[in-house]
């Protein structure tokens, strides 16, 4: 199979009841960008990466986008069932850049589900799962707020519940904490609380120091990994890395040196589902959790994200974030949804997702 056409498209996806705010980033709409590729065979495959705006991670939607162009042309011919050397061609065409590399390499899988016939969880090593468990992520709020967001959810069946911190004086977050605490206890849903870099070491150490009681994991605290590594022996408190895993190599390093307990990580900034693939089967020989996320996106990031979330072992998978219940509209009326905190496997073949025809507009580039 060859690569005959690449398009690329923008859409934009408004947060619902926004902004959505992190400690360092505060969006009402995302730019996310779907890429189409035609094959000799007439089969089409799907991607998609959206960054959430652009100071979350070093990623931006436009980026994504130049990304594509650079390595647009020298696609073209390529073979879409063989995500190994796709790879190394656009690592041949382009240094860095994964999340943009990630679409390709999703809409690679896709074609190779609908080549074969079967869904892109079963070209990923098979399902262990058809529901698999979601995590609801609320935005930076006040303690009353927060609570009452994370008792309903709670309550609609989510096993998991993250909350934001940082950005901000830490009496608020030890404060939010304190009050999601008192709304959870003994309901048996796990917690996270993410600082999105936003917190200094000194005020991640009092966080956990006046926590003790509250057994919740860190994600991300602070920017880098050197602060992470300077608090890691003094918090109490497991942590978990998601900004900061950038590469496969960084997550060696992270696990390997025991940097962390478990990690945040989105198929796109790791590469794609190939290297996403790669990054569960570390984990797994490590015995670490991590969740199955983007950092936004529309159906077709999402079912990417289910597709793999469903090959994880069922103890180390901390969830699969969608960002469905934050936005407005969907790409396919039988897209992935939420229900009750937890996610249907899409059936497939490939991602088992199918834009409706003409959603996205014009491309805003093509490539034949
Ligand atoms: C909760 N998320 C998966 C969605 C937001 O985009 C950020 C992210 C995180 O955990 O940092
Ligand atoms: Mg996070």
């Amino acid at each position: 199979m060859k690569i005959t056409e690449i398009h690329v498209y923008a859409h934009d996806l408004p947060v619902k009841n926004g902004p959505y705010v992190m400690a360092n980033a505060k969006v009402w709409s995302l730019d996310t960008t779907l890429v189409k590729l035609v094959t000799d065979t007439g089969l089409i495959g799907w991607g998609e990466t959206c960054p959430v705006g652009p100071t979350y991670q070093p990623h931006h939607a436009k980026g994504a986008r130049a990304a594509l162009s650079e390595m647009g042309p020298g696609l073209i011919g390529a073979n879409p069932l063989q995500p190994l050397l796709l790879r190394r061609q656009m690592d041949r065409l382009l240094n860095g850049h994964r999340y943009a590399k990630a679409a390709i390499d999703i809409a690679g899988y896709d074609l190779m589900g609908k080549a074969y016939g079967v869904r892109v969880a079963d070209l990923l090593g098979g399902a262990v799962t058809e529901n698999l468990p979601s995590y609801y992520a609320a935005g930076l709020g006040d303690p009353d707020d927060i609570a009452r967001i994370v008792a309903e959810k709670a309550a609609e069946g989510y096993p998991r519940l993250q909350v934001k911190i940082g950005g901000r004086a830490v009496e608020v977050d030890i404060a939010v904490l304190r009050k999601v605490w008192e709304v959870i206890r003994g309901k048996g849903v796990r917690l996270a609380a993410d600082g999105n870099r936003g917190l200094t070491t000194g005020d991640a150490l009092r966080l956990s120091r006046e926590c003790l009681d509250i057994p919740f994991i860190m994600e991300q605290p602070c920017n880098t990994l050197q602060e992470i590594a300077a608090i890691r022996g003094q918090v109490h408190h497991g942590i978990y890395i998601d900004e900061n895993g950038e590469d496969l190599a960084t997550v060696i390093r992270a696990a390997g040196t025991g940097l962390c307990d478990g990690f945040g990580m989105k198929v796109t900034r790791i590469g794609g589902l190939h290297a996403m693939g790669t990054f569960r089967d570390i984990c797994e020989a490590r015995n670490m959790p991590h969740t199955c996320d983007d950092a936004w996106g529309g159906d077709i990031i999402a079912a990417a994200c289910t597709h793999l979330g469903a090959t994880v072992q069922p103890r180390l998978l901390e969830g699969v974030w969608l960002a469905e219940p934050y936005i407005e509209g969907t790409y396919d009326p039988n897209g992935v949804r939420i229900v009750g905190g937890h996610i249907k496997l899409p059936e497939g073949p490939g991602l088992g997702v199918v834009p409706e025809d003409g959603i996205f507009g014009e491309p805003e580039l093509s490539f034949s």
